[in-house]
């Protein structure tokens, strides 16, 4: 990669020494930067300016981090929802629709799937364990971030199985209680747990959008497969970017 792609990471608002600051996980910033590109930080306090941080950037990674406020999706709060933040989920809302319009590419990591699949009109279960009424494995898992627990399954044909394989048996990491439930019109399921869990979703027509449940942030120093989603998604950045600057000649 010649040039190097501009990356937007919405931050989270964290109290730290009783001041609010904006955080982003620093494994995401590195399997960014190791495949080239340069990540920018969007605060998110103010959703209301979010256009200006699409247009600033080539591409959007929607981070991990806490739940989605169900009042996105039409809910009431169940009793065993985790902590939330409406700014957060709002700008996040805001950069996934205006990243599809403007055909920035996104790579959606764990809660970053589920506001993919809330943006575009999907649902999810708030907490799977009180909420979903057969066999639920443990995707919140007890075992070191780097090390995957349970196994998924890649839907054939799939972008997600060109990058990393066509498989049912890829272990991957889980830390996550919520999950897709009814899935966006505009996505397709790109992998499954055994136990039916969604752990993959992506854009139904082309590449532009591509999300894993799991971890790859924590698996990709030592894990080919996880290194392979950080990579595909520099490549995509670069190819959408490409076609913008084609028709931009035309
Ligand atoms: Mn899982």
């Amino acid at each position: 990669m010649d040039k190097q792609y501009v990356i937007g990471f919405p931050a989270e608002t964290r109290i730290i020494n009783n001041l609010a600051r904006n955080v982003v996980n620093d494994d995401e910033v590195a399997g960014v930067v190791k495949h080239g590109g340069v990540p920018v930080l969007i605060p998110t306090r103010n959703p209301e300016i979010m256009e200006q941080y699409i247009d600033l950037v080539d591409g959007l990674l929607l981070p991990g981090g806490p739940d989605i406020a169900p009042k996105f999706y039409g809910e009431e709060p169940v009793q065993n929802l985790g902590d939330t933040d409406a700014f957060l989920d709002a700008s996040e809302i805001a950069l996934v629709k205006l990243a599809v319009a403007k055909r920035k590419p996104i790579f959606g990591i764990c809660r970053g799937v589920q506001v993919l699949n809330v943006a575009l009109g999907g649902t999810l279960y708030q907490d799977l364990y009180s909420q979903r009424d057969h066999l639920t494995f443990q995707h919140y898992q007890k075992a070191p971030m780097p090390q995957g627990t349970h196994t998924v399954s890649t839907t054939p044909d799939s972008y997600l199985a060109k990058i990393i394989g066509y498989d049912d048996s890829t272990l991957v990491n889980s830390h996550h209680h919520e999950a897709v439930k009814a899935i966006s019109a505009q996505l397709n399921i790109s992998a499954l747990a055994k136990d039916g869990v969604i752990e993959g979703v992506e854009s139904k027509d082309d590449d532009l959008i591509i999300g894993v449940q799991w971890h790859p942030e924590a698996m990709f120093r030592t894990d080919k497969l996880q290194d392979a989603l950080f990579a595909n998604f520099m490549s995509r950045v670069e190819k959408f970017a490409n076609q913008k600057e084609k028709t931009a000649d035309a």
